[in-house]
């Protein structure tokens, strides 16, 4: 029998074809092998890796440094933390009965994230009696003992020798300008009082120090420490988180006024070596060329947002605040202008302590409407369960109108770049 060549060639060329494919077939499958392999043992990879970086950073987080001002290896210390002596100190709130439902928010938040650890007595002040719905929600919210005390009017109403027809018109002018709490009387009050007469109220007298706390503010984080004890055991006398530029229509004429509390003391009280005043000042390069808020005057705008702020009762009792108080008072621009008490704290603090007496808490992350601040350290977040995001737009540390890298230059600066060790 004859075999056709047509019949050879395709024979032999359906075998090359199956032998090609099988060949593709088996490069294919082993390909996929590979790949999954591949796949396989990078995903093992990943897994080692992530475990021991995880494992890693916890141990660096233990043993790392966290980039803080206030890094003190025995306050960090869980164990020890727990055998803490208390501080002769207390929470304190001025507060309108109607505030009550934003008390009790900032008091939870307190309590949650410090005082629950602590139980610091609250003391709870206002210019008329507290009613009893307040006493009650605020003693059950509190971890602590609570106590409330009534201001003397004296203490909280506008002097009778402010002359009431020039008071009326500053109201007026400052309302047609719209500023902010411009026509409003009890702000006033409010000011002065927390200017010059929270301090003197009898139900403080126990206490060496106050931690202020406002309505409807918030705390982003466990605090790491007790802020009464650092203050304490560092010296300080003055703690603040948040530090920005006032508005200048409400103090037109403050810094005047301090200019000649110092011609008429001679600048005694004052020790321009060691204090913080160029931090409030304008006189450098940077103030003058690179000042973000126009200023009429040298006081460049720069105040601690005194809504939180941690205190040394004792300073504001000093013989030396209370001249300044009752200087500034004296010309009547807490109604005839509107000063706050924010600058008038800041500019004596400035002024009366040395600068490594002032204290920038960054690690206690804070909110009062609109602006708050987060801790910038990564870690530290974590550690402190922090509910903030440090790059979101409120956080006012990386804002314009922020004085924080003026006290970073010209305050008691980051602690890193003050200390040696
Ligand atoms: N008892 C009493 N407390 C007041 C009065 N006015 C203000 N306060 C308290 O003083 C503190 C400051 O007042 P705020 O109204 O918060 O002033 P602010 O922080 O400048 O402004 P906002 O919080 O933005 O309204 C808060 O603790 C208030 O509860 C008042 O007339 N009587
Ligand atoms: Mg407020």
């Amino acid at each position: 029998m004859r075999i056709s060549k047509g019949f050879i060639k395709l024979f032999f060329g359906s075998l090359l074809f199956c032998l090609i494919a099988q060949i593709c077939w088996l490069v294919l499958v082993r390909h996929q092998r590979q790949l999954r392999l591949d796949s396989y043992f990078l995903e093992r990879s990943r897994e080692a890796s992530s475990g021991y970086d995880s494992s890693r950073k916890r141990q660096l987080n233990q043993m790392l440094k966290l980039s803080s001002n206030t890094y003190i290896d025995e306050l960090h210390d869980e164990n020890r933390r727990k055998e803490f002596v208390r501080e002769n100190a207390t929470l304190l709130m001025l507060v309108r009965n109607w505030e009550l439902t934003g008390a009790l928010h900032s008091m939870r938040s307190l309590e949650d994230r410090f005082n629950k650890d602590y139980q610091y007595d609250w003391t709870f002040l206002n210019d008329v009696p507290f009613d009893e719905e307040f006493i009650e929600a605020t003693t059950a919210m509190a971890s602590g003992k609570t106590q409330y005390a009534l201001i003397p009017a004296e203490d909280w109403n506008r002097p009778s020798w402010i002359n009431e027809t020039l008071f009326e018109e500053a109201l007026q002018l400052m309302e047609e300008k719209n500023i902010l709490y411009g026509g409003s009387k009890s702000y006033r009050n409010m000011c002065r009082f927390n200017s010059g007469f929270f301090f003197r109220q009898r139900i403080l007298d126990q206490y060496d120090y106050y931690f202020r706390v406002e309505p409807n503010v918030e705390y982003f984080c466990d605090f790491p420490y007790d802020p009464f004890q650092v203050m304490r055991k560092n010296d300080k006398k003055y703690g603040f988180v948040i530090t920005m530029y006032e508005y200048e229509d409400t103090i037109p004429s403050l810094w005047e006024a301090v200019e000649e509390y110092l011609e008429e003391t001679e600048s005694k009280d004052v020790d321009m070596e060691n204090n913080a005043f160029s931090f409030i000042s304008n006189f450098d390069f940077f103030g003058k060329s690179f000042g973000v808020m126009d200023s009429n005057s040298d006081y460049n705008l720069c105040h601690f947002w005194t809504n939180f702020e941690i205190g040394d009762l004792n300073f504001f009792r000093s013989e030396k605040y209370i001249r300044f108080f009752e200087y500034l008072d004296s010309t009547g621009g807490f109604y005839y202008e509107r000063w706050g008490d924010a600058p008038v704290h800041s500019i004596a603090v400035s002024l009366l302590l040395k600068k490594d007496e002032v204290i920038h808490f960054d690690e206690l992350g804070y909110k009062h409407m609109p602006f708050g601040t987060c801790p910038s350290a990564y870690y530290l977040r974590l550690q402190q369960r922090c509910l903030c995001d440090s790059n979101h737009p409120d956080n006012i540390d990386l804002n314009v109108i922020s004085c924080l890298r003026r006290w970073w230059k010209d305050g008691s600066g980051k602690y890193f770049l003050k200390h040696n060790s």
